[in-house]
């Protein structure tokens, strides 16, 4: 008898996926077991970015001897196509962001009513950081004005993009001698393009300094802007528990499921969702409610500033139609199966699709429109709840769900390390320089449906807290970890090392923390730069204990990050395979040479155990050359008191009282 193949770590993932297959249909879980890849291609050996081809680079001697028509080599080409993935990668990521600019000016001028600044001291902060002026000066005349700076980063053509001068001084300088501070966004995209286009640049090294070069606009411009622009707007994240799985969806409500990126009108559906006309259209129709799940990095967001439960990550977005209680999906940009279409079709889930750069066969569209936002939102509220009597008894129903606690910004960090008056990074560092904390690992990015999912997520988070290693964890990354039930103080404690399990108990946090969706990766750039300001370890990003993971990557636009904090000095793994596994001479660059130049290099480990031991070693070859106390279990340094949740409040009982966990 064959072994049963376990297509995810998740239960509930598992058992959906079982019973479609039982039901004869299908989810990408069968498709990629069924469509293999193409070997060359994903080697990053098949060119084909003019019509001479496409050339496929392959042969026993490939490296040296390979050529396409034009004469392009085998390591000219795979730079060239790793180029144009991170190229899109922070395309991606950078023009979300410009939507969240022009949303936040539309909201300073009043174009865009249903949108208010909700985060004023973080606005003024960031107006400080850019030189707009603050003074007696009201939120909407300074946020006008950090708007319109922002938007001009997009398409400024020469200088340096300002956000850069938030690094540390030193991590600027390395920058600026290897030419790779991004002039502005978008023209760092279109070079890219140009560069890569047929015969231009044909130079591997020049080809992935350029990926670096873009990967920055993204990191530190791109992504950074839509964290900052969306905390102004909707609220800086501090922690909130709700609950992950996609066992989230009630029988008796009406499930509406917010998927994608742009946490606009996913907004406004949370707000127009409590109104009491809506609640009451809902209750006419049959149902006690309205249920309203997180998808993907859409649901990041609004877990992170609402505690709405996320049914999970990218491979669940197909599962949460086969529930047949997913009354609507609604979905804009980036990560979205035209599958779920196509699923939809054999139950009553409408996919409606409100992006006009995102639309879909056989979906609804209702176009989302900033000046008219809640009406958009109503209309697809609506549109659920009158779908909600075409509800079957058809699908796969398990209700079960894991507790989580998300919403750790790096602001948030900062307080719980301190409170309001002492709000520092000082205890983390110290508990590193202690050894109680060995060195902290971004666990980050996508499923993929050829590796069992959420399995390495799983393993890895872990394996890193029992060894002491604080995570903190963004993206898809972050709800597989949330649906294990990994995201509690409660939960995770059972797991962690004998030090992480002690700071975490003195702050109330759990060893895993959720920070966002996936252009809040740019909260880890910041959190990083904070503990090298903070002091004690090193002066530069490249010098903390530190590590980035993308285990089970699928997306450009996870290049791009594995890129940029490539480019910040950090160890970046990515598991599965290489896209440039067909030359050596690529992935020489990209370790040797980028950790020479950097500090920081990419590797790619299809081994999980593996990723392990490499993150490890390399913590510990960093509190090496720090000089710190060499890493050993259960035995610390001494180290300032951490201050616990109880003291803070004691000592902030007089002052206003700060969210806090809910
Ligand atoms: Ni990130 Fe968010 Fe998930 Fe991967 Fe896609 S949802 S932006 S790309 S799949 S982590």
């Amino acid at each position: 008898m064959s072994e049963k193949v376990i297509k995810s770590a998740d239960r509930v993932a598992e058992e959906i996926v079982e019973w479609v297959e039982s039901h004869g249909l299908e989810t990408a879980f069968e498709r990629a077991e069924r469509l293999k890849p193409c070997p060359i291609g994903h080697s990053g050996a098949c060119c084909k970015i003019c019509f001479m081809g496409p050339c496929r680079l392959v042969g026993p001697d490939a490296e040296e001897s390979a050529q396409g028509v034009c004469g392009a080599t085998l390591p000219v080409v795979s730079a060239r196509n790793f180029l144009r993935m991170v190229a899109a990668g922070t395309a991606a990521h950078s023009d979300h962001a410009r939507d969240m600019a022009y949303t936040l000016l539309e909201a300073a001028t009043g174009e865009a009513p249903d949108f208010t600044i909700k985060d004023e001291g973080k606005l003024r902060r960031l107006a400080g950081i850019i030189g707009i002026p603050t003074g007696d000066r009201t939120k909407e005349e300074i946020a006008k004005d950090v708007a319109e700076h922002i938007i001009s980063q997009f398409g400024q053509q020469k200088g340096e993009i300002s956000f850069i001068k938030r690094a540390p001084e030193k991590r600027q300088e390395v920058w600026r001698k290897w030419g790779i501070v991004p002039r502005g966004v978008d023209r760092e995209v279109a070079e890219a393009m140009h560069r890569t286009n047929m015969g231009v640049d044909q130079d591997p090294e020049n080809l992935l300094t350029a990926a670096l070069r873009v990967s920055l606009a993204d990191g530190w411009a791109g992504s950074m802007f839509s964290t900052d622009i969306t905390d102004i707007l909707f609220g800086t994240p501090t922690p909130r528990r709700s609950e992950a799985s996609i066992g989230i969806m009630k029988e008796d409500e009406v499930n509406v499921v917010v998927h994608g990126h742009e946490p606009s009108l996913a907004e406004m559906i949370v707000e127009v969702s409590q109104e009491p006309e809506i609640l009451d259209y809902a209750r006419q129709k049959g149902a006690k409610g309205i249920n309203l799940v997180g998808m993907c990095c859409t649901a990041n967001e609004v877990l992170m500033r609402h505690g709405i439960p996320t049914a999970g990550g990218f491979l669940n977005q197909e599962l949460a139609v086969m529930t047949g209680l997913a009354e609507a999906i609604m979905v804009d940009v980036q990560c979205i199966m035209p599958a779920i279409a196509q699923a939809a079709k054999k139950f009553h889930t409408k996919v409606v699709t409100t992006s006009n750069k995102g639309r879909m066969l056989d979906a609804v569209h209702i176009e989302y429109d900033e000046h008219r936002a809640k009406e958009v939102a109503r209309e697809v509220l609506r549109l659920a709840i009158d779908n909600y009597a075409n509800r079957t008894t058809e699908g796969s129903r398990v209700h079960e769900t894991a507790p989580v606690i998300a919403g750790f910004s790096h602001e948030y960090i900062e307080y719980m390390q301190g409170g309001r008056f002492r709000a520092s990074f000082r205890p983390l560092n110290d508990a590193i320089m202690a050894g109680r904390v060995r060195g902290v690992v971004g666990i980050v990015g996508c499923n993929n449906p050829r590796i069992t999912q959420d399995s390495v997520h799983d393993y890895l988070a872990k394996e890193f807290i029992r060894n002491d290693v604080l995570v903190v964890s963004t993206g898809c990354g972050a709800a597989a970890c949330a649906k294990a039930g990994y995201m509690t103080p409660e939960t995770a404690f059972e797991m962690a090392g004998p030090g992480l399990k002690e700071v975490c108990e003195a702050i109330g946090v759990p060893p895993i923390l959720h920070l966002g969706s996936c252009v809040d990766n740019s909260r880890i750039l910041t959190v990083a730069t904070h503990m090298v300001k903070e002091g004690g370890l090193g002066d530069d990003i490249s010098d903390l204990p530190a590590v980035g993971i993308a285990p089970e990557w699928m997306s450009e636009k996870a290049l791009a990050i594995g890129c940029y904090f490539v480019a910040s000095g950090v160890y970046v793994i990515f598991g599965s395979e290489s896209p440039v596994e067909s030359s050596s001479r690529v992935k020489e660059i990209m370790t040797k040479q980028w950790e020479e130049r950097f500090g920081g290099k990419l590797d790619f480990i299809p081994d999980p155990e593996e990723i392990l031991k490499k993150a490890l070693e390399a913590i510990d070859r960093k509190r090496e050359a720090l000089k710190l106390r060499k890493y050993e279990p259960g035995r610390f340094g001494t180290e300032r008191k951490l201050m616990s949740m109880a003291d803070r409040r004691k000592l902030e009982s007089a002052a206003r009282p700060h969210e806090g966990v809910k």
